[in-house]
């Protein structure tokens, strides 16, 4: 069974990365949610992307501010990492963004926009799905439903204008 290790720097975080965790639970995915910061708790963010404490296929980390939780991540792994930034601070989430997707070369973080918390559940399942193919047609089924919905969108348009 596929299992995704969600990470957050805070508690305060939380918010931003429920959209991830309710998207990978409705695909019937095993999420792990932990706090963990890669400034205030080193050894335990280390401990987790290092495969101490358990064996994870994909990882989310969701950080504020100076937001070097998915990197430091990336470090101690050659699974994947999805990067989602945080608006958290006085910069709108900028500094962020930044702190995140600005990695060296050799070390990637796939990052998501800014509180794009939904964007890094899906992204995860979809890297889950290259070796599933159930999962693989039940994301084609959410994509279809996700256009019908823009579809629909265009009914009684005009009278509402
Ligand atoms: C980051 O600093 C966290 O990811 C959070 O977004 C931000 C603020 O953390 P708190 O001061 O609210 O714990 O490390």
């Amino acid at each position: 069974m596929a299992n995704v290790l969600v990470a957050m720097g805070s508690k305060s975080d939380l918010d931003a990365v429920k959209p991830a965790v309710q998207i990978l639970k409705t695909f019937g995915v095993d999420v792990t949610v932990k706090v963990m910061s890669a400034h205030r708790t080193p050894d335990v963010v280390r401990d987790y992307a290092s495969g101490k404490n358990g064996d994870f296929d994909v990882f989310i980390a969701a950080a504020g501010k100076a937001a070097h939780l998915a990197g430091f991540i990336a470090a101690f792994t050659t699974r994947p990492v999805i990067g989602l930034p945080v608006k958290s601070s006085t910069m709108d989430g900028l500094d962020s963004l930044l702190s995140t997707v600005q990695m060296p070369s050799g070390v990637p973080v796939a990052t998501v926009a800014i509180n794009g918390g939904l964007n890094a559940g899906i992204l995860a399942l979809q890297m889950l799905a290259i070796g599933d193919d159930k999962l693989k047609a039940a994301l084609k089924e959410y994509r279809a439903k996700a256009a019908q919905d823009v579809i629909n969108s265009n009914i009684n348009l005009s009278e509402e204008i």
